[in-house]
Protein backbone atom coordinates (compact mmCIF):
# COMPACT_ATOMS: atom_id res chain seq x y z
CA UNK A 1 0.00 0.00 0.00
CA UNK A 2 0.91 3.33 -0.46
CA UNK A 3 1.18 6.29 1.68
CA UNK A 4 -1.56 7.54 -0.18
CA UNK A 5 -3.49 4.48 0.29
CA UNK A 6 -3.13 4.15 3.82
CA UNK A 7 -3.98 7.61 4.62
CA UNK A 8 -7.80 7.25 2.54
CA UNK A 9 -8.27 3.67 4.72
CA UNK A 10 -11.92 3.70 6.18
CA UNK A 11 -11.69 5.17 9.37
CA UNK A 12 -14.23 2.84 11.17
CA UNK A 13 -15.81 1.57 14.24
CA UNK A 14 -15.69 -1.60 15.55
CA UNK A 15 -19.82 -2.52 15.66
CA UNK A 16 -21.32 -4.52 18.44
CA UNK A 17 -24.91 -5.94 19.89
CA UNK A 18 -25.09 -5.49 23.26
CA UNK A 19 -26.29 -9.29 23.07
CA UNK A 20 -22.47 -10.27 22.87
CA UNK A 21 -21.69 -9.52 26.51
CA UNK A 22 -18.42 -10.86 25.76
CA UNK A 23 -17.62 -8.92 22.74
CA UNK A 24 -19.20 -5.81 24.92
CA UNK A 25 -17.01 -6.48 28.13
CA UNK A 26 -13.88 -6.58 25.76
CA UNK A 27 -14.65 -3.41 23.69
CA UNK A 28 -15.29 -1.22 27.26
CA UNK A 29 -12.02 -2.53 28.85
CA UNK A 30 -9.52 0.28 29.33
CA UNK A 31 -5.67 -0.18 28.34
CA UNK A 32 -4.07 -1.54 31.07
CA UNK A 33 -0.97 0.69 32.64
CA UNK A 34 2.31 -0.56 33.27
CA UNK A 35 2.96 1.66 36.07
CA UNK A 36 6.04 -0.16 37.58
CA UNK A 37 8.40 -0.16 34.32
CA UNK A 38 7.47 4.17 34.72
CA UNK A 39 7.95 4.19 38.68
CA UNK A 40 11.68 2.98 37.96
CA UNK A 41 12.18 5.68 36.03
CA UNK A 42 10.43 8.27 38.04
CA UNK A 43 11.96 7.39 41.26
CA UNK A 44 15.84 8.29 40.46
CA UNK A 45 14.54 11.93 38.83
CA UNK A 46 12.17 12.63 41.73
CA UNK A 47 14.99 11.25 44.58
CA UNK A 48 17.63 13.74 42.47
CA UNK A 49 15.24 17.10 42.68
CA UNK A 50 14.27 16.41 46.40
CA UNK A 51 18.34 16.45 47.02
CA UNK A 52 19.74 18.80 44.84
CA UNK A 53 16.93 21.19 44.01
CA UNK A 54 16.93 23.71 41.74
CA UNK A 55 20.71 22.49 40.16
CA UNK A 56 18.88 18.83 39.48
CA UNK A 57 15.75 20.63 37.79
CA UNK A 58 17.72 22.74 35.55
CA UNK A 59 19.76 19.76 34.39
CA UNK A 60 16.31 17.81 33.69
CA UNK A 61 14.80 20.51 31.95
CA UNK A 62 18.27 20.99 29.66
CA UNK A 63 17.89 17.43 29.28
CA UNK A 64 14.61 16.99 28.60
CA UNK A 65 12.99 20.50 27.31
CA UNK A 66 16.17 20.94 25.29
CA UNK A 67 16.39 24.48 27.24
CA UNK A 68 18.63 25.90 29.05
CA UNK A 69 17.83 28.09 32.12
CA UNK A 70 19.50 29.82 34.55
CA UNK A 71 16.64 29.82 36.90
CA UNK A 72 13.66 27.63 36.82
CA UNK A 73 11.10 29.91 37.86
CA UNK A 74 9.46 33.01 36.60
CA UNK A 75 8.05 35.35 39.42
CA UNK A 76 4.79 37.19 38.92
CA UNK A 77 4.63 39.95 38.00
CA UNK A 78 5.29 38.11 34.73
CA UNK A 79 7.18 39.98 32.44
CA UNK A 80 5.76 41.84 29.66
CA UNK A 81 7.62 40.09 26.71
CA UNK A 82 6.03 36.45 28.41
CA UNK A 83 2.55 37.62 26.87
CA UNK A 84 3.69 38.43 23.55
CA UNK A 85 1.39 37.59 20.61
CA UNK A 86 -1.57 37.18 22.39
CA UNK A 87 -4.40 38.68 20.38
CA UNK A 88 -7.78 40.67 21.89
CA UNK A 89 -9.83 37.95 20.46
CA UNK A 90 -7.80 35.33 22.52
CA UNK A 91 -7.96 37.55 25.76
CA UNK A 92 -11.45 37.82 25.09
CA UNK A 93 -12.24 33.86 24.88
CA UNK A 94 -10.22 33.53 27.63
CA UNK A 95 -11.94 35.92 29.79
CA UNK A 96 -15.44 34.57 28.88
CA UNK A 97 -14.15 31.37 29.82
CA UNK A 98 -12.72 32.18 32.70
CA UNK A 99 -15.60 34.17 33.81
CA UNK A 100 -17.75 31.23 33.34
CA UNK A 101 -15.75 28.71 35.77
CA UNK A 102 -15.53 31.26 38.10
CA UNK A 103 -19.36 32.09 38.57
CA UNK A 104 -20.02 28.32 38.52
CA UNK A 105 -17.23 27.40 41.06
CA UNK A 106 -17.55 30.77 43.26
CA UNK A 107 -21.76 29.19 43.58
CA UNK A 108 -20.13 26.40 44.91
CA UNK A 109 -18.67 28.16 47.95
CA UNK A 110 -20.30 26.81 51.10
CA UNK A 111 -21.23 30.74 53.00
CA UNK A 112 -22.88 29.38 56.28
CA UNK A 113 -21.68 27.49 58.42
CA UNK A 114 -22.69 23.91 59.14
CA UNK A 115 -23.81 23.41 62.70
CA UNK A 116 -26.26 20.79 64.52
CA UNK A 117 -26.70 19.64 68.27
CA UNK A 118 -26.67 16.51 68.58
CA UNK A 119 -28.08 16.69 71.92
CA UNK A 120 -28.79 19.57 74.07
CA UNK A 121 -25.44 21.28 74.90
CA UNK A 122 -23.64 19.49 72.72
CA UNK A 123 -22.89 21.57 69.09
CA UNK A 124 -21.23 20.22 66.42
CA UNK A 125 -20.14 21.77 63.34
CA UNK A 126 -18.25 22.01 60.27
CA UNK A 127 -16.67 24.56 57.97
CA UNK A 128 -14.23 24.55 54.88
CA UNK A 129 -10.56 26.03 54.83
CA UNK A 130 -8.54 26.88 51.97
CA UNK A 131 -5.58 24.47 51.12
CA UNK A 132 -2.81 27.01 51.13
CA UNK A 133 -0.55 26.17 48.69
CA UNK A 134 -1.25 24.30 45.46
CA UNK A 135 1.03 23.09 42.17
CA UNK A 136 -0.84 23.19 38.80
CA UNK A 137 0.82 21.69 36.55
CA UNK A 138 -0.07 22.45 32.88
CA UNK A 139 1.19 20.29 30.52
CA UNK A 140 3.19 21.14 27.68
CA UNK A 141 4.34 19.72 24.46
CA UNK A 142 2.56 19.88 20.67
CA UNK A 143 -0.90 21.53 22.82
CA UNK A 144 -1.09 24.53 24.56
CA UNK A 145 -3.43 24.32 27.36
CA UNK A 146 -4.84 27.31 28.92
CA UNK A 147 -7.76 25.71 29.29
CA UNK A 148 -6.24 23.35 31.66
CA UNK A 149 -4.69 26.40 33.29
CA UNK A 150 -7.80 28.08 34.21
CA UNK A 151 -10.21 24.53 34.94
CA UNK A 152 -7.30 24.32 38.06
CA UNK A 153 -6.49 28.24 38.65
CA UNK A 154 -9.89 29.74 38.96
CA UNK A 155 -11.16 27.62 41.76
CA UNK A 156 -7.82 27.55 43.49
CA UNK A 157 -8.11 31.35 43.08
CA UNK A 158 -12.08 31.47 44.36
CA UNK A 159 -11.50 28.88 46.91
CA UNK A 160 -8.82 31.45 48.63
CA UNK A 161 -5.56 29.44 48.20
CA UNK A 162 -2.93 31.27 49.70
CA UNK A 163 -0.47 30.26 47.39
CA UNK A 164 -0.79 29.67 43.24
CA UNK A 165 1.92 28.21 41.44
CA UNK A 166 2.01 27.18 38.08
CA UNK A 167 4.36 24.53 36.30
CA UNK A 168 4.95 23.66 32.11
CA UNK A 169 8.04 22.80 30.36
CA UNK A 170 9.09 25.70 28.49
CA UNK A 171 9.78 25.51 25.17
CA UNK A 172 12.49 24.44 23.26
CA UNK A 173 12.39 27.65 20.65
CA UNK A 174 12.52 30.35 23.11
CA UNK A 175 12.52 28.74 26.49
CA UNK A 176 9.01 30.12 27.54
CA UNK A 177 5.65 28.80 27.94
CA UNK A 178 2.90 29.64 25.98
CA UNK A 179 1.47 33.29 26.63
CA UNK A 180 -2.21 31.96 26.80
CA UNK A 181 -0.64 30.32 29.82
CA UNK A 182 1.27 33.22 31.37
CA UNK A 183 -2.44 35.36 31.00
CA UNK A 184 -4.44 32.71 32.51
CA UNK A 185 -1.49 32.45 35.12
CA UNK A 186 -1.84 36.34 35.51
CA UNK A 187 -5.59 36.24 35.72
CA UNK A 188 -5.76 33.65 38.98
CA UNK A 189 -3.12 35.43 40.68
CA UNK A 190 -0.38 32.69 40.28
CA UNK A 191 2.68 33.89 42.13
CA UNK A 192 4.93 31.75 39.82
CA UNK A 193 5.60 29.19 36.80
CA UNK A 194 7.97 26.96 37.53
CA UNK A 195 9.74 26.31 34.13
CA UNK A 196 10.07 22.56 34.53
CA UNK A 197 7.85 19.67 33.02
CA UNK A 198 7.60 16.08 33.72
CA UNK A 199 8.20 14.09 37.27
CA UNK A 200 11.24 16.96 37.99
CA UNK A 201 8.44 19.61 38.08
CA UNK A 202 5.93 17.27 40.58
CA UNK A 203 8.84 16.62 42.58
CA UNK A 204 9.82 20.19 42.55
CA UNK A 205 6.65 21.21 44.10
CA UNK A 206 6.54 18.49 46.35
CA UNK A 207 9.73 18.77 47.94
CA UNK A 208 10.23 22.56 47.40
CA UNK A 209 13.93 23.65 46.17
CA UNK A 210 15.53 26.85 46.95
CA UNK A 211 13.63 28.65 44.32
CA UNK A 212 10.38 26.49 44.18
CA UNK A 213 7.85 26.57 47.12
CA UNK A 214 6.92 23.57 48.35
CA UNK A 215 3.35 22.50 48.20
CA UNK A 216 0.22 21.12 49.78
CA UNK A 217 -1.49 19.89 46.79
CA UNK A 218 -0.79 18.99 42.93
CA UNK A 219 -3.10 18.71 40.08
CA UNK A 220 -3.36 18.60 37.07
CA UNK A 221 -3.47 16.24 34.00
CA UNK A 222 -0.11 15.02 32.41
CA UNK A 223 1.46 11.95 30.72
CA UNK A 224 2.43 8.62 32.37
CA UNK A 225 5.82 10.32 33.85
CA UNK A 226 3.90 12.99 35.83
CA UNK A 227 1.06 10.39 36.62
CA UNK A 228 3.85 8.50 38.51
CA UNK A 229 5.43 11.19 40.22
CA UNK A 230 2.11 12.05 41.50
CA UNK A 231 1.65 8.89 42.69
CA UNK A 232 4.91 8.67 44.57
CA UNK A 233 4.83 12.16 46.30
CA UNK A 234 1.50 11.52 47.68
CA UNK A 235 2.99 8.44 49.76
CA UNK A 236 5.92 10.21 50.57
CA UNK A 237 5.73 11.13 53.82
CA UNK A 238 8.63 13.82 53.86
CA UNK A 239 6.50 15.56 50.91
CA UNK A 240 3.35 15.24 53.08
CA UNK A 241 1.54 16.18 49.40
CA UNK A 242 -1.71 15.25 47.61
CA UNK A 243 -2.99 15.30 44.52
CA UNK A 244 -6.09 15.20 42.62
CA UNK A 245 -6.92 12.01 41.51
CA UNK A 246 -5.87 8.78 40.01
CA UNK A 247 -5.23 9.86 35.97
CA UNK A 248 -5.81 7.53 32.64
CA UNK A 249 -5.89 8.17 28.85
CA UNK A 250 -9.33 10.71 28.26
CA UNK A 251 -12.56 9.54 27.56
CA UNK A 252 -16.28 9.80 26.01
CA UNK A 253 -19.57 7.76 25.96
CA UNK A 254 -22.20 8.91 23.84
CA UNK A 255 -25.76 7.57 23.45
CA UNK A 256 -28.04 8.42 20.97
CA UNK A 257 -30.83 7.54 19.51
CA UNK A 258 -32.45 6.99 15.61
CA UNK A 259 -33.13 10.94 15.56
CA UNK A 260 -29.87 11.73 16.59
CA UNK A 261 -27.88 14.08 14.17
CA UNK A 262 -25.01 12.10 13.03
CA UNK A 263 -22.74 14.70 11.90
CA UNK A 264 -23.12 16.12 15.54
CA UNK A 265 -22.35 11.99 17.09
CA UNK A 266 -19.47 12.41 14.92
CA UNK A 267 -18.17 15.08 15.32
CA UNK A 268 -18.65 14.48 19.39
CA UNK A 269 -16.73 11.05 19.13
CA UNK A 270 -14.00 12.71 17.26
CA UNK A 271 -12.95 15.62 19.09
CA UNK A 272 -12.13 12.86 22.23
CA UNK A 273 -10.54 10.64 19.55
CA UNK A 274 -8.15 13.73 18.51
CA UNK A 275 -6.73 13.66 21.79
CA UNK A 276 -4.75 11.02 21.96
CA UNK A 277 -4.20 7.23 20.90
CA UNK A 278 -4.95 5.89 23.86
CA UNK A 279 -8.50 7.87 23.76
CA UNK A 280 -11.14 5.85 23.93
CA UNK A 281 -14.73 6.81 22.69
CA UNK A 282 -17.54 4.69 22.59
CA UNK A 283 -21.20 4.92 20.86
CA UNK A 284 -24.27 3.29 22.43
CA UNK A 285 -27.32 3.47 20.33
CA UNK A 286 -30.39 2.89 21.54
CA UNK A 287 -31.64 0.08 19.06
CA UNK A 288 -30.31 2.51 15.74
CA UNK A 289 -30.41 0.98 12.35
CA UNK A 290 -27.98 -0.50 10.37
CA UNK A 291 -28.44 2.75 7.74
CA UNK A 292 -28.08 4.42 10.97
CA UNK A 293 -24.68 3.24 11.78
CA UNK A 294 -24.04 3.77 8.39
CA UNK A 295 -24.07 7.00 8.26
CA UNK A 296 -22.62 7.64 11.76
CA UNK A 297 -19.49 5.38 9.69
CA UNK A 298 -19.58 7.45 6.76
CA UNK A 299 -19.21 10.67 9.10
CA UNK A 300 -17.01 9.85 11.45
CA UNK A 301 -14.72 8.83 8.07
CA UNK A 302 -15.12 11.83 6.57
CA UNK A 303 -14.96 14.57 9.08
CA UNK A 304 -11.89 12.92 10.36
CA UNK A 305 -10.03 13.01 7.14
CA UNK A 306 -10.62 16.79 7.56
CA UNK A 307 -8.79 16.81 10.42
CA UNK A 308 -5.11 17.83 11.29
CA UNK A 309 -4.68 15.05 14.18
CA UNK A 310 -6.16 12.56 11.63
CA UNK A 311 -3.57 10.13 12.32
CA UNK A 312 -4.25 9.72 16.26
CA UNK A 313 -7.69 9.69 15.54
CA UNK A 314 -6.91 6.69 13.42
CA UNK A 315 -4.96 4.75 15.86
CA UNK A 316 -8.04 6.08 18.82
CA UNK A 317 -10.87 4.88 16.47
CA UNK A 318 -9.37 1.41 15.95
CA UNK A 319 -9.92 0.39 19.67
CA UNK A 320 -13.24 2.34 19.76
CA UNK A 321 -16.93 0.58 19.28
CA UNK A 322 -20.17 1.43 18.62
CA UNK A 323 -22.81 -0.70 20.60
CA UNK A 324 -26.19 -0.98 19.73
CA UNK A 325 -28.18 -1.43 22.96
CA UNK A 326 -31.93 -3.01 23.46
CA UNK A 327 -33.51 0.45 24.88
CA UNK A 328 -32.71 3.37 26.96
CA UNK A 329 -32.31 1.59 29.80
CA UNK A 330 -29.74 -0.94 28.89
CA UNK A 331 -27.51 1.72 27.90
CA UNK A 332 -27.57 3.38 30.84
CA UNK A 333 -26.84 0.45 32.62
CA UNK A 334 -23.85 -0.28 30.20
CA UNK A 335 -22.94 3.63 30.53
CA UNK A 336 -23.09 3.33 34.82
CA UNK A 337 -20.88 0.53 34.55
CA UNK A 338 -18.55 1.86 32.43
CA UNK A 339 -18.49 5.10 34.36
CA UNK A 340 -17.17 7.35 31.27
CA UNK A 341 -15.22 11.00 32.04
CA UNK A 342 -17.45 12.63 29.76
CA UNK A 343 -21.37 11.40 29.03
CA UNK A 344 -23.13 12.96 26.07
CA UNK A 345 -26.92 12.00 25.49
CA UNK A 346 -27.67 12.67 22.01
CA UNK A 347 -31.23 11.49 22.26
CA UNK A 348 -35.05 12.74 22.24
CA UNK A 349 -35.99 14.41 25.62
CA UNK A 350 -32.18 14.14 27.00
CA UNK A 351 -32.72 16.02 30.04
CA UNK A 352 -35.61 13.97 31.28
CA UNK A 353 -32.55 10.54 31.19
CA UNK A 354 -30.44 12.54 33.51
CA UNK A 355 -32.01 10.89 36.97
CA UNK A 356 -30.59 7.18 35.00
CA UNK A 357 -26.66 8.47 35.37
CA UNK A 358 -25.33 6.68 38.53
CA UNK A 359 -21.35 7.08 37.22
CA UNK A 360 -19.92 9.97 34.89
CA UNK A 361 -17.96 12.90 35.07
CA UNK A 362 -19.45 15.26 33.36
CA UNK A 363 -23.20 14.94 31.30
CA UNK A 364 -23.44 16.81 27.79
CA UNK A 365 -27.62 17.23 27.68
CA UNK A 366 -28.78 17.47 24.20
CA UNK A 367 -27.65 17.77 20.42
CA UNK A 368 -26.87 21.41 20.93
CA UNK A 369 -24.19 20.69 23.89
CA UNK A 370 -21.02 19.18 22.69
CA UNK A 371 -18.25 17.96 24.75
CA UNK A 372 -16.36 20.89 23.58
CA UNK A 373 -17.93 23.34 25.34
CA UNK A 374 -17.56 22.06 28.61
CA UNK A 375 -13.49 21.62 27.89
CA UNK A 376 -13.43 25.48 27.32
CA UNK A 377 -16.27 27.83 28.29
CA UNK A 378 -19.69 26.64 29.75
CA UNK A 379 -18.35 26.96 33.03
CA UNK A 380 -18.43 23.56 34.16
CA UNK A 381 -14.80 21.91 35.03
CA UNK A 382 -13.16 19.38 32.72
CA UNK A 383 -10.55 17.75 34.81
CA UNK A 384 -12.63 14.90 35.30
CA UNK A 385 -12.36 11.21 36.69
CA UNK A 386 -10.95 9.02 33.87
CA UNK A 387 -10.81 5.37 34.06
CA UNK A 388 -13.58 4.49 35.42
CA UNK A 389 -13.06 6.06 38.51
CA UNK A 390 -15.86 8.24 37.93
CA UNK A 391 -17.50 5.89 40.12
CA UNK A 392 -15.99 6.61 43.22
CA UNK A 393 -14.13 10.48 42.65
CA UNK A 394 -15.80 13.80 41.59
CA UNK A 395 -14.14 15.89 39.22
CA UNK A 396 -12.42 19.02 40.30
CA UNK A 397 -14.40 21.77 42.35
CA UNK A 398 -14.42 24.01 44.64
CA UNK A 399 -13.93 21.17 47.59
CA UNK A 400 -10.61 20.22 45.53
CA UNK A 401 -9.12 23.17 46.58
CA UNK A 402 -10.17 22.85 50.24
CA UNK A 403 -10.44 20.91 53.51
CA UNK A 404 -12.97 20.44 56.47
CA UNK A 405 -12.19 21.56 59.99
CA UNK A 406 -15.37 19.97 61.83
CA UNK A 407 -15.79 21.44 65.87
CA UNK A 408 -17.92 21.05 68.84
CA UNK A 409 -18.79 22.77 72.19
CA UNK A 410 -19.96 20.55 75.19
CA UNK A 411 -21.41 22.36 77.85
CA UNK A 412 -22.23 21.15 81.49
CA UNK A 413 -25.40 19.91 80.12
CA UNK A 414 -24.23 18.28 77.35
CA UNK A 415 -21.65 16.25 79.22
CA UNK A 416 -24.34 15.41 81.24
CA UNK A 417 -26.38 13.89 78.02
CA UNK A 418 -23.29 12.50 76.60
CA UNK A 419 -20.81 11.50 79.64
CA UNK A 420 -21.70 8.13 80.31
CA UNK A 421 -21.84 6.89 77.14
CA UNK A 422 -18.00 8.19 76.84
CA UNK A 423 -17.19 6.88 80.04
CA UNK A 424 -18.58 3.14 79.36
CA UNK A 425 -17.29 2.88 75.59
CA UNK A 426 -14.22 4.00 76.92
CA UNK A 427 -13.77 1.08 79.75
CA UNK A 428 -14.63 -1.54 77.28
CA UNK A 429 -11.92 -0.20 75.21
CA UNK A 430 -9.87 0.04 78.27
CA UNK A 431 -8.45 3.32 78.13
CA UNK A 432 -8.90 4.57 81.46
CA UNK A 433 -7.52 8.11 80.45
CA UNK A 434 -10.42 8.78 78.28
CA UNK A 435 -12.51 7.82 80.74
CA UNK A 436 -10.79 10.05 83.41
CA UNK A 437 -11.02 13.60 81.79
CA UNK A 438 -14.79 12.40 81.31
CA UNK A 439 -15.14 11.89 85.12
CA UNK A 440 -13.00 14.19 86.33
CA UNK A 441 -15.29 16.97 85.23
CA UNK A 442 -18.55 15.29 85.83
CA UNK A 443 -17.28 15.08 89.32
CA UNK A 444 -16.47 18.91 90.06
CA UNK A 445 -19.86 19.55 88.57
CA UNK A 446 -22.26 16.99 91.06
CA UNK A 447 -22.89 14.81 87.84
CA UNK A 448 -21.22 11.38 88.69
CA UNK A 449 -23.76 8.87 89.18
CA UNK A 450 -23.84 6.40 91.51
CA UNK A 451 -21.04 3.80 90.89
CA UNK A 452 -18.13 5.78 89.20
N1 LIG B 1 -11.31 16.91 27.05
C1 LIG B 1 -10.18 17.17 27.92
C2 LIG B 1 -9.93 18.59 28.20
C3 LIG B 1 -9.50 19.44 27.07
N2 LIG B 1 -10.05 19.46 25.88
C4 LIG B 1 -8.53 20.38 27.08
C5 LIG B 1 -9.46 20.38 25.16
N3 LIG B 1 -8.53 20.95 25.88
C6 LIG B 1 -10.42 16.54 29.27
O1 LIG B 1 -10.79 15.27 29.21
ZN1 LIG C 1 -11.18 17.86 25.07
Amino acid sequence: KTPEDQSNEQIFLNVLSSEDTAGVKKALSRPIQKTSEIMNLVNPIVENVKSKGDKALIEYTAKFDGVNLTSPVLNAPFPEEYFEGLTDEMKESLDLSIENVRKFHAAQMQTEVLGVETQPGVLCSRFPRPIEKVGLYIPGGTAILPSTALMLGVPAQVANCKEIIFASPPRKSDGKVSPEVVYVAAKVGASKIVLAGGAQAVAAMAYGTESVPKVDKILGPGNQFVTAAKMYVQNDTQALCSIDMPAGPSEVLVICDEQADVDFVASDLLSQAEHGVDSQVILLGVNISEEKIKQVQNAVHEQALKLPRVEIVRKCIAHSAIINCKDHKEAFEISNEYAPEHLILQIANAQDYVKLVDNAGSIFVGAYTPESCGDYSSGTNHTLPTYGYAKQYSGVNITTFQKFITSQIVTPEGLKNIGNAVMCVAKVEGLDGHRNAVKIRMNKLGLLPQGF
